[in-house]
């Protein structure tokens, strides 16, 4: 891949997995040029390579054609000449930092999308105008309006899957309200993540942290009015630069000897709480459906049927409650890359991750395997 030719990023300002894959770029020095959907080249090459519409994606120079943040980054990661080491080489700070993107990409859409959606009186104008504008990047007040109203009306419809509804919305703003202020303490004494630099941890929080949470005007004056070193973090991740000024002595490396601070583990421990019962309960879902579906020839696209997006509901608990939310089998996926990763570990590797697991409540990462895995293929998720 050449690194003078700029790449081509198909994304949109608000699009939560676009600033993370856009991030990405910017921290790896990567020349690239962003386009929203709305370009021709989208419907003309992107579209029909891919078959759905989807952001981000990226284009290279080649002709090679990337959906899906992970495998942008690690294809980026393969190809540069300076790749930015986002996995980092010590087993805990690996596995910590894929858990961390798991949790950004997939277990943070529930805050992401309440704070983005149900908050019109603060945020109507803006997402209107953002995504009017993504759709025609020229038009006026008016025609923007006319042209989100459809996606609005869309992501509202979407709103139950996750399970956001009037009884739930005390416990999503107070976990979110936790992990802020967890987060906020462990920025203070920390630039990135795990340390110096950023990793996938950073990445994937940066997604719902930025695109929706830091930038949507209703979430964005909640991080900056009570969570300072969040925003900064935010703020961080954004520019090109380590913009690290507030730790002038601090190596731009992850910690050392493989340490997981005491701040981090307490992120760990929220992450392990909220969203590890999820992640069980999607292990035993998917198990279930493949053991019932004996017959379904290996390469088959998970989602067969192009009016649906997930293959059934599962039960959570979220606060005292216990709720329906579609299965997201494409959080499995990232899951299994965690257990590749942790199955490729030496036994003194395995237990040093075993401790942390352990002490944050982890154990719904690492401990139960697919009977059948879920590869990816095409852009889609296929079975195995
Ligand atoms: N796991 C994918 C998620 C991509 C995704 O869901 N993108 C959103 C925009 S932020 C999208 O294009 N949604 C449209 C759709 O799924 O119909 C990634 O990391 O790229």
């Amino acid at each position: 891949m050449s690194t003078t030719v700029p790449v081509t990023l198909y994304g949109s300002p608000p699009s939560l997995y676009s600033g993370k894959a856009r991030s990405y770029l910017r921290k790896a020095s990567i020349p690239f040029e962003e386009r929203l959907h709305s370009h021709p080249d989208y419907s003309a090459r992107i579209l029909p390579a891919i078959k759905r519409f989807v952001i981000p994606v990226l284009e290279t120079p080649e002709g090679d054609i990337v959906q899906d943040t992970t495998e942008i980054i690690d294809f980026l990661e393969t190809r540069h000449s300076q790749p930015l080491g986002v996995y980092p080489d010590s087993p805990r700070q690996k596995i910590a930092s894929m858990i961390l993107e798991m949790f950004g990409d997939e277990g943070m859409l529930r805050p992401a999308m309440h704070y983005r959606w149900n908050f019109p009186e603060e945020n109507d104008y803006f997402i209107s105008m953002e995504f009017g504008r993504f759709m025609k990047a020229d038009s006026t007040e008016e025609e923007a309006y006319e042209l989100a109203a459809m996606p609005k009306a869309a992501m509202q419809k979407y709103l139950p899957g996750l399970g956001i509804a009037k009884e739930t919305i005390p416990t999503i703003e107070a976990n979110y309200q936790g992990l802020l202020q967890a987060l906020n303490t462990h920025l203070l004494t920390s630039p990135y993540l795990l340390g110096g630099r950023p990793t996938m941890a950073d990445f994937g929080l940066y997604g719902p942290m930025y695109a929706h949470l830091a930038r949507d005007p209703a979430p964005e004056m909640l991080m900056k009015t009570t969570a300072n070193r969040v925003w900064r973090w935010v703020e961080r991740m954004t520019a090109a630069n380590a913009d690290m000024p507030e730790f002038p002595f601090m190596e731009r490396e992850t910690l050392a000897d493989d340490a997981i601070s005491d701040t981090l583990l307490d992120i760990l421990k929220i992450v392990g709480r909220e969203y590890g019962p999820e992640v069980i309960a999607l292990i035993d879902f998917i198990n279930t459906y493949s053991a019932e579906h004996p017959n379904i020839e290996s390469g088959t696209p998970v989602i067969t049927d192009a009016n649906k997006r997930v293959l059934g509901g599962i039960s959570i608990p979220l606060g005292d409650a216990t709720i329906t939310v579609g299965a997201r089998h494409y959080s499995l996926w990232m899951l299994q890359r965690i257990h590749d990763a942790y199955d490729a570990l030496n036994t003194e590797g395995r237990a040093a991750v075993d401790a942390v697991i352990q002490s944050a409540g982890l154990s719904a990462f690492t401990r139960q395997r697919l009977k059948r895995r879920i590869e990816r293929k095409n852009y889609t998720e296929v079975w195995a």
